[in-house]
């Protein structure tokens, strides 16, 4: 029979009844079947808007014969029942029930997405989930629920962002930084060497390669070594991530010098700290077209749609290997919305 795993969270009313009338309704009903549950546990407000009371968070796993749509739907009416209004995006609630996971199944339909986009970097859900199932896997990143927990408590708060040129990526990072504090590290790239690699791509695209690839280990070394103890906050952001010179080598270097790039490529990585979270921006390729030409970016001008579709894949297929970890993955067009997302992805993960 399937598993399922279910976050539980309530800031408004009796918040433990709330909790515990939510899991008598799931095992009262006849195709579900409770077969553990997690403490309480009290966690800060993440997201929405200022000012709500603290949350109980729990997680419930069951065995259910329901397909993942049908207890979707059976959450909702519980949900509904136990007094849910909705209102503004995280606002305070009577009781939220997350449908996380559905044995290993990936979904993405409009109404349900498998595993919940944003369960892999919180805390409020990881620690209850990893109480009642630590070994259960979350198909994107490959990992067990505990290995995930680990790595909120082991790699440094600090949030890459990753995604085509013209995406968006320094605005992003930087109305992010300014609005959670966190420092803000920037790309660099020596506008001579930029000169010289428009004029002539193929025969400057290692020495550019090369450059951004030091030139951004030593930001990221720099930014972690004297982990200031006078910093205001421990949060970081940059608008570039250390393995996205990989996939572009790979666009525009021959085999050899390739080969030579991604042993430099692994050798400098072992000295630059991974980020806690990847953030892959995502936009249609015509809408980055518009960007590129709006901004002037001459070399892109004449990229093809193809071209300027091969790094969306790349970056996606790198950002999928096994050791990566926690990917948000987000509409670049929306851009409101994705500092609200970045932003409250730095809380819940610290
Ligand atoms: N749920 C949210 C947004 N923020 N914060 C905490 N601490 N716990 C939650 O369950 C929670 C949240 C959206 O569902
Ligand atoms: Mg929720
Ligand atoms: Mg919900």
């Amino acid at each position: 029979m399937p598993t399922a795993l279910i976050g539980l969270g309530s800031n408004l009313g009796d918040r433990a009844a709330l909790l515990d009338r939510a899991t008598a309704r799931l095992g009262e009903h006849p195709n579900i079947d409770v077969v553990a549950r997690s403490k309480p546990y009290a966690t800060a407000p993440i997201g929405g808007p200022a000012g709500q009371g603290e949350y109980l968070n729990s997680a419930v796993r069951v065995l259910t014969t329901l397909s993942p749509q049908a207890l979707f739907e059976v959450l909702q009416q519980i949900e509904k029942e136990l007094g849910r209004a909705r209102s503004e995006r995280w606002s305070a609630r009577t009781i939220d029930l997350d449908l996380l996971l559905y044995d290993d199944l990936v979904l993405e339909t409009p109404a349900l997405r498998l595993p919940h986009p944003r369960m892999s970097f919180r805390r409020f859900v990881l620690t209850p989930a990893s109480e009642i199932a630590p070994q259960m896997i979350h198909p994107t990143t490959g990992w067990p629920i505990r290995r995930l927990l680990e790595h909120l408590d082991t790699a440094p708060n600090y949030v890459a962002i990753a995604g085509p040129v013209a995406v968006g990526k320094t605005q992003l990072a930087s109305e992010v930084a300014q609005r959670t504090g966190a420092r803000l590290i920037l790309d660099e790239i020596d506008p001579q060497l930029l000169a010289r690699f428009n004029a002539d791509p193929t025969a400057t695209a290692w020495e550019l390669e090369t450059s951004l690839l030091h030139r951004r280990a030593a930001l990221l070394a720099e930014c972690f070594s004297n982990a200031s103890s006078d910093e205001a906050t421990d949060l970081a952001i940059s608008d570039f991530w250390f393995d996205q010179s990989l996939v572009y080598s790979r666009l525009s270097l021959t085999e050899p010098p390739q080969r030579q790039f991604e042993r430099l490529w692994h050798e400098l990585r072992q000295q630059v700290p991974s980020p806690k979270l990847l953030v892959l921006l995502q936009a249609p390729v015509d809408q980055l077209r518009e960007r590129i030409a709006r901004q002037g970016r001459t070399t892109e001008q004449s990229l093809s749609s193809d071209e300027l579709q091969r790094p969306h894949t790349g970056l996606r297929e790198q950002a999928a290997q096994p050791d990566q970890g926690p990917v948000l993955v987000l509409n670049a067009l929306d851009h409101k919305r994705a500092i609200e997302e970045v932003s409250a992805a730095m809380q819940a993960m610290r």
